[in-house]
C-alpha cells in the first residue's frame, strides 16, 4: 500500500515592499513545472466575509480598534485551517505569503503586547519554514505602489522590521532570513534551494502547530 507523502508548508514573510508577492509567485511557478503540487494562498485572505472587512480597514474606509482587527486577522487564518490541513496531507505543497507572524507584526508596532498578540495564533499550524525578506525601510520605499494602504509609512515600517527581527530570534529554528535588497533572481535561486530541500525532508514528517 502507497503512503501519501505529505506536502510542504512554507510561509514568506517581511515588510512591505520586500518581495513576498514575487518570490512567492516564482517559487509556485517552479515547483509547478517541476510537476510537484503546489497551490498558493496568501494572508489575509480577502474573499471572504471576514476578509472584507479586513479588507474595508487596510483601504481606510473603515475603523476598528487595534484588539479587534487583530481578533479578525487571526480568525482569517482559523476559518482557513481545515482546507490548509487538508490540502497538505494529500500531498500538495503550500506557498503562503504572510501569515501569523505579520499579525504579531503589525499589531505589536502599535503597542499591542507581544505575547497578547501570539496568543491566538497559538493551535494554527505552523509552517515548515518561513522565508524572511529583509531590509531597510528607506530602500524598501522607492518601490511600486508604496503609501497606498494603511500602514505603508516608514516610521511604522520600521517598528514592523523591529519586531519581525525579534520574531526571527524567537522563531530561529525555522526561519530563513535572506536579503532582500539583492536582485529578484538571485534570491529565486537561494531560496528555490533550500525549498527543494525542505520537500523531501518533511513528507514523513508530521504536521505541528504553534506554541
Ligand atoms: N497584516 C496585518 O496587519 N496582520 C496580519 O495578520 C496580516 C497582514 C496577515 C496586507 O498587505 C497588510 O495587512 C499588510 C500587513 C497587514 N500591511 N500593509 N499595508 P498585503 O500582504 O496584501 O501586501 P502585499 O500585497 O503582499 O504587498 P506587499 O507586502 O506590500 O509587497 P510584497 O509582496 O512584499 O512585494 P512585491 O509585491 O513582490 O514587490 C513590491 C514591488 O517591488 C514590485 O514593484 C516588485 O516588482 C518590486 N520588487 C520585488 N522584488 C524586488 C527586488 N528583489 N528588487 C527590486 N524590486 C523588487
Amino acid at each position: 500500500m502507497s503512503v501519501v507523502k505529505r506536502g510542504a508548508f512554507i510561509v514568506f514573510e517581511g515588510c512591505d515592499r520586500s518581495g513576498k508577492t514575487t518570490q512567492s509567485r516564482l517559487l509556485a511557478e517552479l515547483l509547478k513545472s517541476k510537476g510537484i503540487a503546489t497551490v498558493s494562498m496568501n494572508f489575509p485572505e480577502r474573499s471572504s466575509s471576514i476578509g472584507q472587512v479586513i479588507n474595508s480597514y487596510l483601504t481606510n474606509s473603515k475603523d476598528l480598534p487595534d484588539e479587534v482587527i487583530h481578533l479578525m486577522f487571526s480568525a482569517n487564518r482559523w476559518e482557513h485551517m481545515n482546507q490548509i490541513k487538508q490540502q497538505l496531507l494529500k500531498g500538495t505543497t503550500l506557498i503562503v505569503d504572510r501569515y501569523s507572524y505579520s499579525g504579531v507584526a503589525y499589531s505589536a508596532a502599535k503597542g499591542l503586547d507581544f505575547d497578547w498578540c501570539y496568543a491566538p495564533e497559538k493551535g494554527l499550524l505552523k509552517p515548515d519554514a518561513v522565508f524572511y525578506l529583509k531590509t531597510s525601510v528607506d530602500s524598501l520605499t522607492n518601490r511600486g505602489q508604496y503609501g497606498e494602504e494603511r500602514y505603508e509609512k516608514v516610521e511604522f515600517q520600521s517598528r514592523v522590521a523591529q519586531v519581525f527581527d525579534r520574531i526571527c530570534y524567537r522563531e530561529a529554528s525555522y526561519w530563513h532570513q535572506f536579503d532582500a535588497s539583492q536582485s529578484a533572481e538571485d534570491l529565486h535561486s537561494r531560496i528555490t534551494s533550500i525549498a527543494e530541500d525542505l520537500l523531501q525532508k518533511v513528507e514523513a514528517q508530521p504536521l505541528d502547530t504553534l506554541s
